[in-house]
């Protein structure tokens, strides 16, 4: 290990937004979107706290709690079981937020909170399997070893807090879920969690747990910082409002380009292109449309579908002759059927923006 010093500096490959350093929020160049992996110089960067310092070769996991043997196990240990690799999209709750209104505070991500890789660990289900899960679990809190205060939002921490979080036990033994240590086949950086980090596959980003110290089954959900204060949102189909927990990935579509304000040329040929993703199912299709949402036509669905990874989409323009401002937008919908909204969901607070967002862009002559 320790390979990563040598590589480039994060937050300094072109078109990388530093949104904020210490803690490090730093965002994907979606405008650049080309390839179905992004590169790992700018995959997206999404921390709450400082990046710990910690030292790999002796780094170690214990798992434990609601389990017949609790134990131990070094990084160096773990990343000799048998390992699996999944292709995975990671999408921040926050992404979009810039296009709230109104504005919020917290990072103001535009549409690059989002990056597609391939993680190399151990199914989290095989650490559990060892441990032996105690009948009555529920959940597994996963903690990271980063920590710190926080002032918004309110109510703020109870003093310095771990960045945790805990999956449905159910969730938690599903094969795709790993305990990760490479990034599109290179150890990840210390950003991204190193060493060890999990993968949660159609989640929302917050449930991947960076930088994992403790594994603990439990027999009672959890309620911490993170899947209450922040993270959740109201469901209203009960008779009263209920706080839900973010959790699975919405189905959603972007554009890359255009982008917004691009100068685009009256009668030109013009590729619209994008990427498109959803959480336990798989996108089926994409729909364009260039006239603010009055029309819209289906868009081409790129490459094979991977289950937890995105879908690029293209879609052929011919660009009117007439000078003027326009507004593209794109629709998906997935194989369960749920479709990207039109309008935002006020009950999902500065989290979750997965509506269709207006891509306003000039046609000159
Ligand atoms: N320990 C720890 N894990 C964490 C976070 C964090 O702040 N601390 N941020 C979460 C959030 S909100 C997101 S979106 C993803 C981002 O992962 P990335 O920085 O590798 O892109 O990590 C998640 N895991
Ligand atoms: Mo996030």
């Amino acid at each position: 290990m320790g390979e990563g010093e040598s590589r480039q500096k994060l937050g300094s490959a072109p078109g990388v937004t530093v949104r904020q350093k210490n803690p490090d929020n730093f965002e994907y160049p979606f405008s650049t979107l080309e390839d179905f992996l992004t590169d790992e110089e700018r995959v997206f960067v999404r921390s709450h706290f400082e990046v710990p310092e910690l030292d790999p070769a002796r780094w170690r996991v214990d798992v434990g709690g609601a389990v017949e043997r609790p134990y131990g196990i070094r990084a160096s240990e773990l990343t000799r079981l048998p390992s699996r690799t999944v292709t995975a999209l990671l999408e921040c709750a926050g992404n979009g937020r810039v296009y709230l209104d109104p504005p919020i505070v917290g990072v103001r991500w535009e549409l690059g909170g989002v990056s597609c890789a391939e993680w190399t660990g151990v199914p989290l289900s095989a650490l559990l399997e060892r441990a032996g899960v105690k009948g009555g679990a529920v959940e597994v809190l996963l903690v990271g070893a980063d920590r710190g205060t926080l002032k918004y939002p309110e109510p703020t921490t109870p003093g310095e807090i771990p960045f945790a979080r805990s999956l449905p036990l159910e969730k938690a033994m599903s094969p795709e879920v790993l305990v990760a240590w490479a990034m599109n086949g290179r150890e990840l950086r210390k950003e991204h969690g190193r060493p060890l980090r999990v993968i949660v596959p159609g989640w929302y980003g917050m449930a991947s747990v960076k930088w994992l110290g403790h594994i603990a089954v439990l027999d009672r959900p959890y309620r911490g910082y993170f899947q209450t204060f922040m993270y959740a949102g109201w469901d209203r189909r009960l008779e009263a409002p209920d706080l839900v927990q973010v959790g699975e990935l919405e189905v959603k579509s972007q554009i890359a380009r255009p982008s917004t304000r691009e100068v685009i040329p009256a009668g030109s040929d013009y590729r619209i292109f994008g990427a498109a993703w959803t959480g336990e199912a798989d996108v089926t299709r994409v729909e364009v449309s260039v006239d603010g949402g009055l029309t819209w036509s289906d868009g081409a669905l790129l490459g094979p579908q991977v289950r937890y990874a995105w879908r690029l989409w293209e879609k052929h323009w011919t660009v009117p002759r007439q000078p003027g401002m326009r507004v593209l937008m794109s629709r998906a919908t997935d194989s369960r059927g749920r479709v990207q909204p039109m309008t935002r969901d006020p009950d999902r607070g500065d989290s979750m923006v997965s509506h269709v967002l207006p891509i306003e862009v000039e046609i000159r002559g």
